[in-house]
């Protein structure tokens, strides 16, 4: 049987690797791979502004070399998982 937890986790590591191995560093998403992966799997992404992206990009960035490590992108998915559960609990 699936564990659907299992299931989520495997995903959201699956997402970071279809993006990162896209170009340069196969373990790190440039900010043109980061942008690519929220406007293609994320609702909100094509609802984003460039600036808003960039902006994010440099947040989530947080040893500043202009790129997003696995370390990093979990950071966003918690930020992510915040919002929804404020949206999903109101
Ligand atoms: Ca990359
Ligand atoms: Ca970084």
């Amino acid at each position: 049987m699936a564990c659907p937890l299992d299931e989520a986790i495997k995903l959201l590591v699956a997402v970071f690797h279809k993006y990162s191995g896209k170009e340069g560093d196969k373990h790190t998403l440039s900010k043109k791979e980061l942008k690519e992966l929220i406007q293609k799997e994320l609702t909100i992404g094509p609802k984003l502004k460039d600036a808003e992206i960039v902006g994010l990009m440099e947040d989530l960035d947080q040893n500043k070399d202009q790129e997003v490590n696995f370390q990093e992108y979990v950071t966003f998915l918690g930020v992510l998982a915040m919002i929804y559960n404020e949206v999903l609990t109101g």
